[in-house]
């Protein structure tokens, strides 16, 4: 572990959750091996006509790993992984794995202004990404990113490379016969294997780290809930680099149970719904917003569904009506979950009755997950009262990478990441989400850090004054709307828009309406007081 970037588990935890079995001491370098080894010729993933068994992953990841070593990249290097939905995006994955070198995972709608954090903050030596994606061109990202980040030397490609020098194509290096490695410097399973960005709300993004163990630990008690086995056919809609498609049990979790994963490259339902059939998909694993669009699409287009077993929903909250409806209507079972990147899954079971499946978020993975629900005053409340969820455990980080003084707002002095959600949980141990008290807007699971974006309006010309509030919104849950206090004639939403755009800053956190007022309402403590100004909008 590597103390001085990141705090890992104390000792005695540690021993704790290896005695207990949730730690096994295997990398994902490793437990590639392992299952290349037990499942050899079953299809473990499926990418339009391309279709890899079990020896053919582990075959691609070593050999790129190869490639990979022979342009530099060791052991700890971090490598800004930014790719969509893909199977390349799995075997790069497992490649960095076999080197003990750090996917740093950008989700695909991340511009320069995400992507440039997570250099920064990763001290990051390459970046991988595909030529385009969704109408963005990311060469002349990855371009502007070594100009201003001299120590990212290496830029990967998966596409085309015409005219941009010094850019690797990933196709030559997966098809490279590169030597072996002279001196392997293998990883350990309490290294970092992984680092994940915080929604955040603090405006500076915190980067997660997750080390093999724990990662490992929350991809497979997912797995286990789910009832993952070599049969099990898991449809990655939402984007592979999150941490739900990602560990929840998502990619991993299938993986490691000998099942194949069906990559969706875009989440229509339509293109859903046909690889549901044609692959003879079980699982899959949406965001509230996709789940009328599936109720909808399947009402007019009667799909053949009959091989999905179970959908999972979650990353924001899922309306109790709406979740009534799924088994009904699709034939599958609901599970609800209720994540982070931080760490802690919670997920209703198989044997939980209707109402608990419809009106719960679920409750933790892991018998060793410990779950506190706090009152103002940082006492416990009751069962069924409302508070903030803290909570430690095996596969929940106990601080952020390279952060020093946020740890200690972020965690209590006993370990416990302060997770800024309001809960009640019910006696069974079942959580309900009931809101927040952090500073985040939550568009139906894309987190947006309001601290973050106002910092970005506050440079537009003229503004004064800056807040951006989650409002209430019949499809995502809710939406950003900024308030504005300007000097002269106030922007119109389509200006903030391009203003943003040009920052890099990635759309999802572009204000969906901009409203001008003459001056912010303010708390008794003097911050500007955002209930007021959603009671704006609402009342
Ligand atoms: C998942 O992870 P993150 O890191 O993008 O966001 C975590 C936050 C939670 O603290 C909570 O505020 C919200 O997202 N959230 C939910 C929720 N699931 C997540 N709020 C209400 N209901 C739910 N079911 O979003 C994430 C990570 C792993 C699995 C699933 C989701």
């Amino acid at each position: 572990m590597d103390g001085a970037d990141w705090p890992g588990w104390p000792v005695e935890d540690a021993r704790r959750y290896r005695a207990a079995g949730w730690w096994r001491g295997e990398t994902f370098g490793e437990l590639l091996s392992g299952w290349a080894a037990r499942f050899a010729g079953r299809t473990a993933l499926v990418d339009g006509d391309t279709r890899l068994t079990y020896a053919d992953l582990d075959r691609a990841a070593h050999r790129l790993a190869r490639a990979l070593h022979a342009r530099g990249l060791r052991r700890g290097d971090r490598v800004v992984v930014h790719l969509p939905n893909r199977a390349e995006f799995v075997t790069l994955w497992f490649a960095l794995q076999r080197l003990g070198a750090v996917p740093v995972h950008a989700m695909p709608g991340h511009r320069r202004s995400e992507v440039g954090h997570l250099v920064e903050r990763s001290g990051a030596v390459a970046y991988v990404g595909p030529d385009r994606h969704a109408r963005f061109d990311h060469r002349p990202l990855a371009a502007e990113l070594r100009a201003a980040y001299p120590g990212l030397d290496l830029v990967i490609i998966d596409g085309d490379v015409t005219g941009w020098d010094g850019f690797h194509r990933l196709a030559d290096l997966l098809a490279a016969d590169a030597a072996p490695i002279a001196e392997p410097d293998p990883p350990a399973a309490g290294d970092l294997a992984l680092l994940l960005l915080s929604g955040g709300t603090t405006g500076t993004p915190k980067l997660i780290p997750r080390t093999h163990d724990d990662y490992a630990c929350n991809a497979r008690l997912s797995a286990e809930i789910c009832e993952l086995g070599p049969d099990s056919v898991y449809l990655a809609v939402l984007p592979m680099p999150f941490n739900f498609t990602m560990a929840c049990p998502g990619v991993l979790g299938v993986l490691q149970a000998g099942g194949t994963v069906v990559v969706a490259r875009d989440p229509s339902p339509a293109t859903a719904f046909r690889l549901i059939a044609r692959e003879r998909v079980t699982i899959a694993a949406l965001n509230p917003p996709l789940v009328p669009l599936w109720l909808q699409e399947n009402a007019e287009t009667a799909p053949d569904l009959s091989s999905l077993r179970l959908l999972q929903v979650g990353a924001a909250r899922l309306a109790d009506d709406v979740a009534r409806r799924i088994e009904p209507e699709l034939g599958a079972r609901l599970q609800q979950v209720f994540g982070m990147a931080e760490g802690l899954i919670n997920l209703t079971r198989p044997e939980d009755g209707p109402d608990t499946v419809c009106t719960t978020q679920g409750r933790p993975i892991c018998p060793d997950d410990e779950v506190r629900v706090v009152g103002e005053s940082g006492a416990d409340v009751p069962d069924g009262e409302v508070g903030e969820l803290l909570t430690r455990g095996p596969y929940t980080i106990r601080g952020y990478y390279r952060a020093g003084a946020v740890n200690r707002e972020g965690f209590t002095a006993d370990g416990f990441y302060r997770t800024g959600d309001q809960v009640r949980r019910l006696p069974s141990g079942h959580l309900v989400v009931v809101g927040r008290i952090k500073d985040q807007i939550n568009r139906g699971g894309e987190k947006i850090d309001a601290t973050e974006v106002e910092g970005h309006l506050a440079a537009y010309p003229g503004v004064l004054a800056a807040a951006l509030v989650g409002v209430p919104d019949a499809d995502f849950g809710e939406k950003p709307v900024a308030f504005l206090v300007c000097d002269g004639t106030p922007p119109a939403a389509r200006a903030v828009g391009a203003f943003l755009r040009e920052r890099g800053v990635a759309g999802y956190k572009h204000p969906d309406r901009v409203i001008a007022v003459e001056s912010m309402p303010l708390t008794a403590v003097g911050k500007i007081d955002k209930k007021a100004l959603t009671a704006t909008l609402t009342s």
